[in-house]
């Protein structure tokens, strides 16, 4: 289906339509939509989903894709803008599959988009290219950050102008291979390497950016996910623990770190008051959309907050998804409202 003309009564020229809930852009396919307010206007970092020749499998090998768009729109009700191909895996020396899901940031007029790849030996990296526009075309380093591994990078700038990056997945993001600090694989099962239910789930990372905004300025630490207890999400917990996904904001002072849940397909939320956390967990955010992926971002635009989504309408498969938006409401307790994907 296609995005809601509003009503257009008062003013007949409007192009204005109603994108909520429905998909932002009818083709190429997209997924992991990662927004923000660069230069006034919404800019969208999302995967390119394409069509796989790779089987499906639970290390996700079937989500094989190899370039990324950028995607703006002037306002939440504005037709949505292709700038078209801003990287390809081509020109990235160290990668050589798999461009998950990106993200990026603005600093000082740079733009830097921070992408997961499968270097040579097919271990995720993340990588990093800049440009002068927040639309790119984007010029990659020929390594990725020094001390980067798995996928999934969010970068939340702080209200002093320091940057953080977020990162991690387990399975196919192979987060749960880098329990001893090294990249240890003991099966090529994707289930191995994960810790027994009853012990602290894995932990998704988090590390300064230097000013550079292409290396960390810190060795990267853990993201500590608690309960209403103070006890750390357990690894049996398939509702609540980390999966991947990872993303921060900051709303009337408190840390917010919402992440998906995986095999049980929530956007989940935890809380914090430093954005090292430790977080405790709150609830949902968005409830399982049709894929097995949930993945998502949450921007402000003016005073309203949006999250931004995917789901596979168009499609009906699970690596060929289209992304959308909805209001995000937070309540006056802090908390966040749980939203519907089909928006009921
Ligand atoms: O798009 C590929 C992967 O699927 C992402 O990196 C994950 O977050 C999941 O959405």
């Amino acid at each position: 289906s296609k995005p809601v003309e509003q009503d257009t009564q008062d003013n007949a020229d409007s192009t204005e339509v109603s994108y909520l809930h429905e998909p932002l852009i009818q083709s190429p396919y997209t997924a992991d939509p990662s927004a923000h307010v660069f230069e006034g206007k919404i800019f969208i970092y999302p995967s390119h989903d394409v069509e796989s020749e790779v089987e499906e499998d639970d290390t996700g090998g079937h989500f094989n894709m190899k370039d990324y768009h950028v995607y703006s729109m002037d306002s939440p009700t504005a037709e949505v803008v292709d700038h078209g191909k801003v990287l390809d895996v081509n020109e990235v020396k160290w990668a050589k599959r798999q461009m998950w899901a990106p993200d990026a940031a603005e600093r000082d007029g740079k733009y830097f988009l921070y992408f997961p790849a499968k270097d040579t030996a097919d271990i995720f990296r993340i990588g990093v290219a800049v440009s002068t526009s927040p639309s790119g075309p984007f010029e990659p380093m020929d390594r990725p950050i020094s001390g980067s591994f798995s996928i999934d990078p969010a970068v939340f700038k702080d209200d002093q102008g320091e940057y953080y990056m977020y990162w991690g997945g387990i399975w196919g993001g192979q987060l749960q291979k880098w329990r001893t600090g090294k990249y240890l694989s003991t099966s090529d099962s994707p289930y191995a390497d994960e810790p027994a239910d009853h012990e602290p789930a894995i932990a998704p990372k988090v590390a300064k950016l230097a000013d550079n905004m292409i290396e960390f300025s810190e060795e990267p630490r853990e993201v500590i996910i608690l309960d209403k207890g103070g006890e750390p999400i357990k690894a049996g917990d398939h509702d609540r623990r980390f999966f991947e996904a990872a993303w921060v904001h900051k709303h009337a002072g408190t840390y917010y770190f919402s992440y998906s849940t995986g095999d049980t397909h929530n956007i989940a939320y935890a809380t914090g008051s430093s954005p090292y956390g430790p977080f405790t967990y709150q609830g949902v955010i968005l409830e399982p959309v049709q894929g097995w992926t949930n993945h998502h971002s949450i921007v402000k635009v003016d005073d309203q907050w949006y999250l931004f989504y995917h789901d596979t309408q168009l499609s009906g498969k699970t690596h060929l998804r289209n992304i959308k938006m909805a209001s995000l409401e937070h309540l006056n307790d802090g908390s966040i409202k749980t939203i519907d994907p089909m928006g009921n």
